[in-house]
């Protein structure tokens, strides 16, 4: 390494300690770029994908108010994804490109939208639990370094509580109805319960990005440590309304004051995440035909767009 670039390094790294954001034009260490770029893109996928299986009960929701509150939803997602692919434009990749990584299935997205939506009740277990999971992590992602994805982030966040408030106010409906409409909260409970827990990411044992990143303070809590606050928060919710978790070993140890858990099945999370989830296939085959569907429309507002600088320079 040259002299001047462990002074840059230095520097850099002193930034960070003491809280103070990087920008885009900043200079950074080229792989804080590149693991920036990996995560803020599979997070930018994450929300576009997760719009599916939410997605796929709008035409079908029980009553208009419940209908207008998931397009609502749905409709925040899809500006998560673009506030994401903006964030991390300005570390000079292309938007196109990171699709192109998705498309091809380069790029990964989180391993819970890779699970199916078979009954109303799964709408609000995902608002319940993968909106409550994701708040946990990305409050934490609020307060990291780099600038425009911290700030992408508080806004996110915002939305996601009212994400989450959502799903657990179908579950309370739900669990408080009659006895199949809890019985349709409690499977929808034992199906996704696991799974919100495994998209935290792979134990702190086995997650080799976690230490440098939080070196970085991209990352500001580990993987298991979000994942004991998520089941902290949540267990106590589940109780409330009267519905158990798929989990016999689950219990609140008074001494640590924190809840206990049996072992997770982290050969499922890899599988999925390798592409062998009940729906990879479906998942990436609807984003690719989305993207080949929506081809004219991006030729279209393309061709507007120039015609009318044309007109204005001619005019100037
Ligand atoms: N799925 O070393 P680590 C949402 C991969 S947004 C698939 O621990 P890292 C909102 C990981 O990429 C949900 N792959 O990795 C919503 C790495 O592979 P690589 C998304 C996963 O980066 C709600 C390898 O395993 N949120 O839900 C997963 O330090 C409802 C080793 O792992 C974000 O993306 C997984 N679950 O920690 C939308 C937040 N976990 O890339 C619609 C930003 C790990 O080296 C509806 N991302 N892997 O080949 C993060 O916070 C982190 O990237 C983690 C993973 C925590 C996801």
């Amino acid at each position: 390494m040259v002299k001047d670039e462990k002074k840059l390094l230095a520097e850099f790294q002193a930034k960070i300690d003491k809280g103070v954001k990087i920008e885009p034009k900043d200079w950074m260490p080229e792989h804080y770029r590149k693991q920036l770029i990996r995560m803020m893109s599979q997070h930018a996928h994450s929300e576009i994908v997760g719009m599916l299986p939410e997605g796929n009960w709008i035409t079908r929701a029980p009553s208009l108010r419940r209908k207008a509150i998931l397009l609502a939803k749905v409709q925040d997602e899809a500006g998560h994804g673009m506030y994401l692919y903006s964030a991390a434009e300005t570390l000079g990749i292309d938007r196109t490109e990171m699709l192109e990584q998705l498309h091809t299935g380069k790029a990964k997205y989180s391993s819970i939208f890779n699970y199916p939506t078979l009954t109303w009740a799964d709408i609000g277990a995902i608002g319940w639990l993968v909106d409550g999971a994701a708040i946990m992590n990305q409050t934490a992602l609020a307060k990291g370094s780099y600038g425009p994805y911290s700030r992408a982030m508080v806004r996110i966040c915002k939305e996601e509580s009212f994400h989450n408030r959502q799903g657990y106010e179908i579950m309370c409906s739900l669990a408080f109805g009659t006895p199949e409409q809890k019985a349709m909260a409690q499977d929808a409970l034992n199906r996704w319960w696991w799974p919100a827990i495994m998209m935290l990411g792979p134990s702190d044992d086995n997650s080799p990005n976690s230490a440098e990143l939080m070196s970085w303070k991209v990352k500001m809590e580990s993987n298991d440590s979000i994942r004991q606050r998520f089941i902290d928060r949540t267990v106590p919710q589940g109780d409330h309304i009267g519905l158990t978790f798929p989990d016999p070993l689950l219990k609140f140890n008074k001494e640590t004051g924190h809840y206990e858990h049996g072992p997770i099945n982290w050969e499922e999370f890899f599988n999925v995440v390798k592409g062998n989830g009940p729906c990879n296939k479906a998942r990436l085959k609807a984003r690719v035909d989305a993207d080949k569907d929506g081809k004219w429309v991006r030729e279209a507002a393309e061709a507007y767009a120039m015609k009318h600088t044309e007109k204005e320079t001619l005019a100037a």
